[in-house]
């Protein structure tokens, strides 16, 4: 989806055949790693290579917050963290006219208690579906610093945010840029 391009890549680093080259090599030399000698200097070039890939992997991972979704909204109640804890709320970057193939896109996981001012940039404007999970409640901000206008979304799936009027003529789709979310 472009959120997170691959390392050099939009940074306003331009690709040439050579940077895609190296990467290439970076890649089939990971493979190949269990053959390498430790302490040739050669290796030991490679292997900073890769634990920079590392690094940058370990940034794709970072969330939790920021995984991808694809597909059917999940239902209030099945709102939970990776490790069982309760969630109180899932935003998500993408829709469609189909709704069973709504809550897509990026997710930001809304943890009970939530409160942001500021939604991230990689999410600013840009929220089509939520979920909101049983017994929790998300209020929503058209401006940042809660700002604008304002909505209280009770438990359960907003598959298409286009159909939540927002004032006089608008929508909150691609219009929420802050957030609170508390449970009971
Ligand atoms: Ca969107």
């Amino acid at each position: 989806m472009g959120l997170f391009p691959p390392p050099g890549i939009g940074d306003g680093a331009v690709l040439s055949p050579m940077t895609l080259q190296k990467e290439d090599t970076t890649l089939v030399v990971s493979l190949a790693r269990p053959e390498l000698q430790e302490g040739d200097p050669e290796t030991a070039a490679l292997q900073g290579l890769e634990d920079k890939m590392k690094a940058s992997a370990g940034i794709l991972l970072l969330p939790l917050l920021f995984a991808m979704a694809w597909g059917q909204c999940p239902a209030a109640a099945d709102l939970k963290n990776a490790d069982g804890t309760k969630v109180c709320a899932q935003l998500y970057t993408d829709n469609s006219p189909y709704y069973d193939q709504c809550c897509a896109g990026s997710v930001l996981v809304v943890q009970p208690g939530e409160d942001q001012p500021y939604v991230p940039t990689a999410f600013n404007d840009k929220i089509s579906s939520l979920v909101v999970a049983t017994r929790c409640e998300l209020t929503v901000w058209s401006k940042k610093a809660k700002g604008g206008n304002t909505r209280k979304f009770k438990p359960g799936a907003f598959p298409r945010l286009q159909e939540y009027g927002r004032g006089l003529f608008g929508n909150w789709n691609d219009a929420i840029s802050a957030y609170y979310c508390k449970c009971t």
